[in-house]
This record gives C-alpha cells, sequence and structure tokens, in this order.
C-alpha cells in the first residue's frame, strides 16, 4: 500500500509547487520562484494558512493590487524565459476579477503565470456569501468563469481528489512552448481547507523538461528551397526567438545568408542594434529601413512571431507582388499564417537546421542587397542620433531626448519595461537593443500599468541588473500601486515617469482618425464644456514620494541626465520624474513608416472626420490578403 499524508488541499498544492522543476539545454530551475498574495475570505484560511505552514519551501510575496500581481508574475516569467513563473493567490469575488487583465496579458503574449483565485463554497451551505455572483438559471457559474477565456488551462477543485489530476495537467500547460499562458485553478474556500490523505508520490519532485522538437524533414526542405528562390528575402524576428534563445542561432543563419534581420516588438534585440543584418523594428512602429524592405521583400521568413496588425501595417506593407511567407514557428496556429509554408520547430533547432543546410548550398544572397540594406541602415541610425541629440541641454527634453538620454547611459546589462502609451512606438524605432533582453516591451496586450510591477519581477529575477520601468503620467495614475511593494521588498527598481499631461499617443492617434483629440488631455473642463483648460496641478513626483520611493525631479535635458546617473547607481527604489517638451505632439521622433487600421466614422458632420475618412479609405484599398 502506497503511504499517504493527510494534509488539507492547499497544504497539498502548496506543497506540490515547491517541488515542481523546468529543465531545458541542462539548466535545471524550480517551475514556481515563489508565490503572490492578497488575502481575503476565499483564500486567507486555506492557501494563506498553508502558506504561512510551508514558508520554508515557498515564498510569500504581498502585493497590492490582483492585476499587478500577475505582472509581476508575467515580469518575472518572460525574464526567465518562459522557465520559471510565480503563483497569484487571491480572495473571492473582487480579488479574483481583478486577475482577468493580467490573466490575458500573460494568455495574449504566451507568458506562463499560475492563478489561484478563491472560489464560492462547494458545498453550498449558505449560498449567497460575501461577494458571491447568483446566475438564477446557473447554479454552477462563479464570477470566475470570467477567466475561462483568458487562460489556457482551467479547472474548479470541487473536491480534493480532483487536485491531483488538476496540478498535473497545470504543470503541463505552464511548461509547454506552444499552449503556455496563464493557468487558473479556482479553489473553493471550503475545499482549500479540507483535509485529505495523499499519496506520498504527489510530493516527489518532477522535472518537466521543456522541449526543443526540430523540423519536419518534408518541411525543412521546402523551406531551404524557398530561400534559396529568394533573392529578397527579409527575416522577422518575434518573441519566439527569445523564448528559445534562439539570438546566437540566428545571428549565424543572418551571418551565413546575408540576410537582413527585421524586428517585432517582442523580438527586438533578437539581433544587436549594431550587427550588420539588424535592421531594426518593422511595421507601423519600424524603422524606414525595415519598412522599405518589407514592402519590396519577395520571401518573408518569421521566426517567432505572430503577425499581428503592428508587424503587417494591417496587411498593407508585404506588398510586392507574388510575395511568399516562411513561417517558423513551434505552433502550428502561427505556422499557417498569411498562407505562409510552415516550418513548424523550436526557433533554435529549426534555425540550426536551415543554416546547415544553407552552408552545404554555399547559399548567400546577392552582394548589391548587402550594400542597399547596410547603407539605408547607416541613413536611420543617423535620423536617430539626430533625435537623441540634444543640442540645448538647459531646456525641457522631447520625449527622444529622454530615450537618448537612456540610451547614453546604459549598458548591455540594463533592462527597460514598457507596455504603453507613445513610449512602445518610440522605443520600437530608435532604441538601440545592447543585449537580447534588454528590451522587455509588452506590446501583444499593451496594458498600461504592466510597467512597474513588471520591473519588480524582473529585477527579482535578475537582481544584479539595472531595471527601468519607462511610463506616462496616464500609465503611472493608472497602478503606481506596487512601488509600495518595491519599497517593502527592497527592489531597487527605477521608475522613469514621463509628464505630457495626458494621453499623447491617443491624442495623436484621435486627430489622424478625426477625432479632434477628444477625451485624451488631462485638463480642466473650460466654458465650452472641453476638457481645453489648463493642465491639471497633479503632481506625480509627489505622489510616487508619498509612496516611500527616493524621486529625483529633472527639468531640462542635464538635469535629466544627472538624475538618470544618480537614479543607475541607486541600490532604493528610485524615481525619476521628468515633464516634455510639447503636451501636444507625441514626441519628436520621425514618423510613422507605414499605416496601422483604425477604422474612421463613415458619415460625420464633422470636416476633421470626413477628411480623415478619404485618407482611411486611400489606405484600405493598398491591402493587401495573402492567399
Ligand atoms: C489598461 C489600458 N487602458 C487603455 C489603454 C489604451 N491606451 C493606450 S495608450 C493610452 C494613453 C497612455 O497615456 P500615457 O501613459 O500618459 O502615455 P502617452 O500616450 O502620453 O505617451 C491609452 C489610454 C491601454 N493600452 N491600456
Ligand atoms: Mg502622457
Amino acid at each position: 500500500m502506497t503511504s499517504t499524508t493527510r494534509l488539507t488541499v492547499a497544504q497539498a498544492l502548496v506543497r506540490f509547487l515547491a517541488a515542481q522543476y523546468t529543465e531545458r539545454d541542462g539548466v535545471r530551475r524550480r517551475l514556481i520562484g515563489a508565490t503572490w498574495g492578497i488575502f481575503g475570505h476565499g483564500n486567507v484560511a486555506g492557501v494563506g494558512q498553508a502558506l504561512l505552514e510551508y514558508g520554508g519551501v515557498m515564498p510569500y510575496h504581498q502585493g497590492r493590487n490582483e492585476q499587478a500581481m500577475v505582472h509581476a508574475a508575467v515580469g518575472w516569467a518572460r525574464q526567465c524565459d518562459r522557465l520559471s513563473t510565480h503563483a497569484v493567490t487571491t480572495s473571492i469575488g473582487p480579488g479574483a476579477t481583478n486577475l482577468v487583465t493580467g490573466a490575458a496579458l500573460a494568455t495574449v503574449n504566451r507568458l506562463p503565470v499560475l492563478l489561484l483565485p478563491g472560489d464560492v463554497f462547494a458545498t453550498r451551505p449558505a449560498d449567497p456569501v460575501l461577494q458571491q455572483l447568483e446566475v438564477p438559471h446557473a447554479g454552477d457559474t462563479s464570477v470566475n468563469d470570467c477567466l475561462r477565456p483568458v487562460s489556457k488551462y482551467f479547472d474548479r477543485i470541487t473536491r480534493p481528489e480532483a487536485l491531483i489530476p488538476a496540478v498535473l495537467q497545470a504543470m503541463r500547460v505552464l511548461t509547454d512552448p506552444v499552449e503556455t499562458g496563464a493557468v487558473t485553478l479556482a479553489l473553493p474556500q471550503d475545499v482549500q481547507a479540507e483535509a485529505h490523505d495523499w499519496p506520498q508520490d504527489l510530493f516527489a519532485e518532477r522535472t518537466w523538461t521543456v522541449r526543443r522538437p526540430g523540423p519536419d524533414p518534408v518541411e525543412l526542405a521546402e523551406a531551404v528551397q524557398a530561400i534559396r528562390a529568394a533573392r529578397r528575402p527579409l527575416v522577422v524576428a518575434g518573441g519566439g526567438v527569445h523564448h528559445s534563445r534562439a539570438e546566437d542561432a540566428l545571428a549565424e543563419f543572418a551571418g551565413t545568408t546575408g540576410i537582413p534581420v527585421a524586428s517585432t516588438q517582442a523580438g527586438k534585440g533578437s539581433l544587436r542594434w549594431d550587427h550588420p543584418q539588424d535592421v531594426g523594428g518593422i511595421g507601423h512602429t519600424g524603422t524606414a529601413t525595415a519598412d522599405e524592405l518589407a514592402r519590396t521583400a519577395d520571401l518573408v521568413i518569421g521566426v517567432g512571431t505572430r503577425y499581428t496588425d503592428f508587424t503587417t501595417a494591417s496587411g498593407t506593407l508585404f506588398i510586392r507582388d507574388g510575395v511568399r511567407f516562411l513561417n517558423l514557428n513551434i505552433a502550428p496556429f502561427d505556422g499557417h499564417k498569411l498562407s505562409g509554408l510552415p516550418l513548424v520547430a523550436d526557433a533554435r533547432s529549426g534555425l540550426e537546421e536551415l543554416t546547415e543546410a544553407l552552408e552545404m548550398h554555399g547559399h548567400r544572397v546577392e552582394p548589391a542587397y548587402v550594400v542597399e540594406y547596410t547603407e539605408d541602415k547607416e541613413r536611420w541610425e543617423q535620423r536617430v542620433d539626430a533625435c537623441f541629440d540634444a543640442d540645448e541641454p538647459d531646456i525641457r527634453p522631447t520625449q527622444t531626448q529622454v530615450i537618448g538620454a537612456l540610451d547614453a547611459l546604459v549598458d548591455e546589462s540594463d533592462v527597460i519595461v514598457n507596455a504603453a502609451g507613445s513610449l512602445p512606438g518610440d522605443l520600437h524605432r530608435l532604441w538601440r537593443s545592447r543585449s537580447r533582453d534588454q528590451y522587455h516591451v509588452e506590446y501583444g496586450y499593451s496594458c498600461m500599468g504592466y510597467e512597474i510591477p513588471a520591473a519588480i519581477g524582473v529585477k527579482m529575477a535578475a537582481p544584479d541588473r539595472a531595471v527601468w520601468a519607462l511610463v506616462g503620467d496616464g500609465t503611472y495614475l493608472m497602478m503606481p500601486t506596487e512601488i509600495v511593494t518595491a519599497v517593502q521588498e527592497g527592489i531597487a527598481i527605477k521608475v522613469l515617469i514621463v509628464q505630457n499631461h495626458g494621453y499623447a499617443s491617443i491624442g495623436g492617434l484621435s486627430e489622424s482618425v478625426g477625432g479632434e483629440r477628444f477625451g485624451t488631455a488631462y485638463r480642466y473642463r473650460s466654458e465650452d464644456g472641453a476638457y481645453t483648460g489648463a493642465p491639471l496641478p497633479v503632481d506625480l513626483a509627489a505622489n510616487a514620494a508619498s509612496l516611500g520611493m527616493r524621486v529625483l525631479r529633472a527639468k531640462t535635458v542635464r538635469d535629466l541626465r544627472r538624475a538618470l546617473a544618480e537614479a543607475r547607481a541607486a541600490d532604493t527604489p528610485t524615481c525619476v520624474y521628468v515633464e516634455t517638451q510639447t503636451a501636444d505632439t507625441v514626441s519628436g521622433a520621425p514618423g510613422t513608416q507605414a499605416w496601422w487600421d483604425v477604422p474612421v466614422a463613415e458619415t460625420a458632420t464633422r470636416s476633421s472626420a470626413v477628411k480623415a475618412r478619404e485618407e482611411y479609405d486611400r489606405h484600405v484599398s493598398t491591402r493587401r490578403r495573402h492567399l
């Protein structure tokens, strides 16, 4: 007879999670490095008690906001190349539903995170309990069902025994490079506290191998043939390159073949910015070099990319007649996009096999093509220098000068974290990535508020590196809460607040779609009823200081350089606050090189919208469907 241990469901869960490991390339690490939690009824007595009891094997971190705790876990997971993540426990009701945005972000970006929301009583002795949703026609529905569509695996543990298959499935999904994302185990509060005799084997250490499948020989042969036939091939490197740690294999492939490499937001840094084949960001927020290569490419080689609308300029970027796609992706779903030739494999394995096969044929692109993109790249870098340059250091910086000041300071060990506003576009176009994981911009969900908590997660995973959360004023106001967590835990993140009194990005977008910046400025309401008055007297620097951060205010470019250097050297959480030059124009960056589809009113009385619609129709007519 197998021996058993009597524990509560929550205790068994915590002990199980503490014994899970991943392994890839001979490196073994804890799968669930820690658990974040905010307690209330629904987890205080069950999971809370278990975390107290097993504090020796499962570190606990207190957060301020459930969504933010998921962001912190995701920041950690991305920094760990998806080989480790955190769990997040919440109370029932609002604590649980606050997870939804974080879960969606994780699933969209295919980053693992384990969510453990409390749930209503399975035994239902006194419905409705505090915060319970009552659905007259569906007695088994709870608010946690909101998490189903944003979870890659969902289960509700209504009996102790059900924990065993559920946790095994949960670990499978978290460690599967195709399936991974948010995994939710909803835990009814009575079940959490219930004792059960668990088989001892449940608590043995388990190692989950994160696989690197190689390509199918037939697909590989077709891929090699397509590359050999192409005259103007272009690689689009996506987040999969990083997740697979395929950067060296990509550099080898690019160096051998001479094929230029453009990158998506998630893929930026796949090659260092000064690698001769790196042509920078692609798509709506791309460089002129990459976007021109995209328009004239006859073969687009997507590596680990989902081809979002930013990458394809909403279907208007890859427009050459007869252009084909070759998609190296571990997920068949992405491999088949744009009617491409799929090459279903791990990015690193796939690139290595492609390089080997092409080397055998001595394949390389024409020298004239190399000269063309090399010269274009040089021209683009001069434009970047020009917008980073501040010849008048005693005035307020533009946003691009803020980026330039940071660029001048950092080395390859710094990490910059950003997600929303006008910064992601400027960074995608301009930032010079000096290492594979320096550029941590979350643009799958582009979620305002990700930055500060994610920077905490990144810093926990990389304690020796300078980790910068770059936040606009709107973003700061949406979720400054985890500053308190950084202060409490002594996690020395740097927060750079860029104040421009509202949503500069959406203001600019609004203007371009005939919306006249409606509702996008943080200004007083004027007599005409619109928000066109003076900027609001909100002091975000004082706000950050009130949460416990050391704050350095910078008025001029010169101040900013000094403040950034001081923040970089600091070993406590430090904030740099800067107001940028123009409230209404976004940044001073070169304009967009490719379109993005945001539908414009088809009928309107205001001429702004009528004009914008004409422009819109013109762009729509250039869209290509790839069949
Ligand atoms: C949670 C969330 N809500 C709304 C949006 C839509 N949105 C994208 S950028 C933006 C404004 C960001 O303002 P700010 O952080 O000040 O940056 P700025 O645009 O001024 O650079 C908004 C509202 C979003 N991305 N995320
Ligand atoms: Mg702003």
